[in-house]
């Protein structure tokens, strides 16, 4: 089996290439560092290399996770995994997902940012949603650039209410779904309001803008899930 990590501008990809089946490629999720307990098999003492050709081997594998430091750890998952809202945190876990092709039906390509999305017009709980776009083979959209915000701000007058989008937190601790921090800039004024149960992350829109707020997680919304491909 011919391993090659790819090193191009995006050394986030690996990618495992063999003579009897195509070339697979995993890449480095920005999710937190996630400990998850549902895994199909676990390895010890391989390198990160050896625990993809090991995804590869597994015929149900869509993601695995890995820790370098000690001696280190390789959990192989059936799903492709993302940290919910009472997951366990492993500082230095890693998380690869074995990427789909293209994007699927029915998502729209944005070239300039790389990424696969949808709106979709159906009402759900926010926990439901990510459920939901973790069944397409991604997570909540992440708004966690300016750029990435552009696109929710493009939405059809029919969004011109509440929509859930993939973050959480509570007081000053609050978090995109890659860890990343929900800058001031994109909230919107006097939000977060940190009102009680107001944990999940939503796009409001109010006064011609739509900026982010914190609002319940059992209120049913409209939303937006994003899905990583080899190319975006
Ligand atoms: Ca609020």
């Amino acid at each position: 089996m011919n391993l090659v990590i790819f090193t191009c501008n995006l050394s986030a990809f690996l990618v495992i290439a063999t003579a009897d089946c195509p070339e697979k490629v995993f890449k480095r999720i920005p999710l937190k560092d996630s400990l998850f307990s549902n895994y199909l098999h676990f390895y010890a003492d391989v390198t990160v290399k050896m625990c993809a050709e090991k995804c590869v081997e597994t015929s149900t594998c869509a993601s695995f996770s890995y820790i370098q430091t000690g001696i280190t750890k390789c959990y192989i998952f059936q799903d492709r995994v993302w940290p919910g809202l009472n997951q366990t945190y492993q500082q230095h876990m890693v998380t690869y997902w074995l990427l789909a092709e293209t994007c699927p039906l029915g998502y729209t390509y944005n070239i300039s940012l790389n990424v696969c999305y949808k709106v979709f017009t159906n009402q759900l709980q926010w926990l439901d949603a990510m459920n939901l776009c973790e069944e397409e083979g991604g997570y909540l959209y992440l708004g966690n650039t300016m750029e990435r915000f552009q696109i929710i701000q493009n939405l059809e007058a029919s969004y011109n209410d509440i929509v859930h989008i993939g973050g959480t937190g509570r007081d000053t601790l609050w978090s995109w779904l890659d860890g990343s921090e929900i800058t001031n800039s994109l909230w919107y004024p006097g939000e977060p309001t940190n009102f009680e149960g107001e944990t999940c992350a939503g796009i409001i829109y109010r006064d011609n803008i739509r900026q982010a707020l914190d609002q319940s997680c059992t209120a049913v919304r409209k939303f937006v899930c994003e899905i990583p491909t080899r190319f975006a």
